[in-house]
């Protein structure tokens, strides 16, 4: 409350709301509509200014990812729905529980369709758990206190709320400070099923989903892995990895087609799924979604992904406590196994190899380093070279929608100033959100963005290679980028690396200085697998 005010007004109660509920790093981008809002913004605030509205809410979901707090942001109007949309969408699919409010227009003229009026409530709610303009202006903290609670309910995800620009002066009462649980349990009987089946499998699998993160369940899940000495598999295309990669136990990620995915564990007939759909798919390979006779089980934060799976028996509930509940219930099993035997890495070529790229970073770069992925073509490379054992350290597009990336490698930085985040970024999905690159630099983020300079589309070009469609398709070249100019243009420091022998010192610099930095690396074009499957799968044919 600010001092000397006889009266409270929505926006000072609002302020006090967003104080008591921990969310004082506001991540925006500002307009007319929300300026009565953002004026005297009280002390003990940070406000983070994104370019666009992709960028502030990206940041916003990096942040979240990086400190585990619901965060608050502040977006423009309908913008928020048009610029801010695929952001909103990430945030939906990764369970981030982000408070985005936006400004309306003056609820006087609204009627009358003035500049700037805003259908935001309706275009956006198919990716957020709720939407709503309150009826009345002294309802906004109210809104904005529910749409909290609700954001923190599992599965947690983006709530949104329109506020008009008129609202902030009214008077109002500030709503009373409750507390919400936050866990939802598995059913003990569900659960006990699983452990019988485990007790009698021969041969067991986990995999290992982005919820077990989502619910604080790294410890629970390698501990679970390791008391049923399971294979353990990552689920396919995965947005964070969340079992340690260099761990005996690991067998790598899961396919992203039916087929083929049920081929990967046609040899284990109980496999227990952890916080991962059933299952994430890519190219329409038709086939049984698991090997028949295999019992299928899935522990999910999401009803949805309970409903919406393909086949075997779900357990909705918090992952971490389920699987510590299989753990104590299940019979330990005993068994020699041996981490996969890691080949050669690739060698220096010119151009330089995506594969060679990410094995000379995995050489340099601290083990407890933070990657943000969007290497569409390189992926696979990706997967294969970059080993890392620490929790949280792996996130990626969540459902393909390119302009996650960079932004969200800026708002973990800033969440996790110990850990030094790392962007290796095609470069062209860099283009769909590239101004985070002024954000990094204005808030001494000091990521490290690792653009592979391929020239074109190259995951496209492999997917017309892998469906058939041809090669005679516009629009797959993107020749004639500067990005040392761009780079520069928003006053960070860049480097262009062609020769292979110059990486590994680049990459050593960039570490050794605490400032955000980036290397543009020429490639050799991508393209030859799709998202790690080549012809033998039997893709779609779409001539
Ligand atoms: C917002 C958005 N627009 C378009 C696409 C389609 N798309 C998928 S991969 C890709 C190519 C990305 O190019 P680049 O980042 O250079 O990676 P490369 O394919 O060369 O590895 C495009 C345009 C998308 N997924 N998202």
């Amino acid at each position: 409350m600010e001092s000397g005010a006889s009266v409270s007004t929505v926006r000072e109660v609002t302020w006090e709301l967003l104080r008591n509920l921990g969310m004082t790093t506001v991540f925006g981008n500002p307009g007319s509509t929300e300026l009565p809002f953002l004026r005297d913004m009280p002390a003990g605030f940070r406000y983070v200014l994104g370019l666009h509205e992709r960028v502030a809410a990206g940041m916003a979901l990096g942040y979240q990812l990086g400190s585990r707090k619901p965060v608050f942001i502040n977006l423009h109007s309908i913008a928020s729905t048009g610029n801010g949309l695929s952001a909103i969408q990430d945030a939906w699919y990764l369970h981030a529980p982000l408070v985005i409010t936006t400004g309306q227009q003056d609820r006087r003229h609204l009627l009358a369709e003035p500049f700037l009026a805003s259908r935001a409530v309706e275009t956006v709610k198919p990716y957020v758990k709720w939407a709503c303009e309150p009826q009345r202006a002294e309802d906004v903290p109210a809104a904005i206190a529910r749409g909290y609670y609700l954001a923190m309910q599992p599965p947690r995800g983006p709530v949104f709320i329109s506020i008009p620009m008129d609202d902030w002066t009214h008077e109002c009462a500030p709503p009373p400070a409750r507390k919400l649980s936050e866990t939802m349990l598995a059913d003990p009987g569900a659960l006990d099923e699983v452990a019988r089946a485990l007790d009698s499998s021969r041969n067991p699998a986990l995999v290992a989903g982005s919820q077990v993160e989502e619910d604080g369940g790294w410890h629970e899940m390698l501990a679970l892995a390791e008391h049923l000495n399971a294979d353990v598999y990552q689920d396919p295309i995965p947005s964070r990895w969340t079992f340690p990669r260099g761990h005996r136990l690991f067998r790598g990620g899961l396919l992203a087609a039916q087929q083929p995915l049920a081929n990967q564990l046609a040899k284990h007939d109980v496999v227990v799924v952890l916080g991962a759909r059933i299952f994430l798919y890519y190219a329409y390979v038709p086939g049984d979604p698991i090997r028949p006779g295999t019992k299928l089980y899935q522990i999910t934060n999401s009803p949805l992904d309970a409903a919406s799976a393909l086949a075997g028996d779900s357990i909705v509930g918090n992952v971490a406590q389920a699987a510590r509940y299989v753990r104590v219930h299940a019979r330990p099993r005993h068994r020699a196994t041996e981490a996969l035997t890691t080949r050669p890495g690739p060698g220096p070529e010119h151009p330089i190899t995506p594969g060679y790229l990410f094995h000379v970073l995995n050489k340099v770069m601290p083990r407890d380093a933070v990657i943000a992925e969007e290497c569409p073509s390189s992926k696979g490379d990706l997967d294969q070279q970059i080993v890392l054992d620490e929790p949280g350290s792996f996130y990626s597009v969540p459902n393909g929608v390119l302009g996650f990336g960079l932004p969200a490698a800026v708002g973990l930085q800033m969440a996790l100033p110990r850990r030094r985040v790392v962007c290796p970024i095609g470069d062209g999905s860099m283009q769909y959100s590239i101004q985070a690159l002024w954000s990094a630099v204005q808030n001494n983020a000091p990521v490290i963005v690792i653009v592979l300079r391929n020239g074109d589309y190259s995951a496209l070009k492999g997917f017309c290679d892998f469906t058939q469609v041809g090669r005679n398709v516009p629009g797959m070249d993107i020749p004639g980028i500067d990005y040392m100019k761009i780079a520069q243009g928003y006053g960070m420091l860049a480097q262009e690396v062609d020769n292979p022998n110059d990486l590994d010192p680049a990459l050593r610099a960039a570490f050794a200085a605490n400032e955000p930095r980036l290397i543009s690396v020429n490639v050799d074009k991508g393209g030859k697998k799709t998202m790690g499957m080549d012809k033998s799968v039997n893709p779609p044919d779409y001539r």
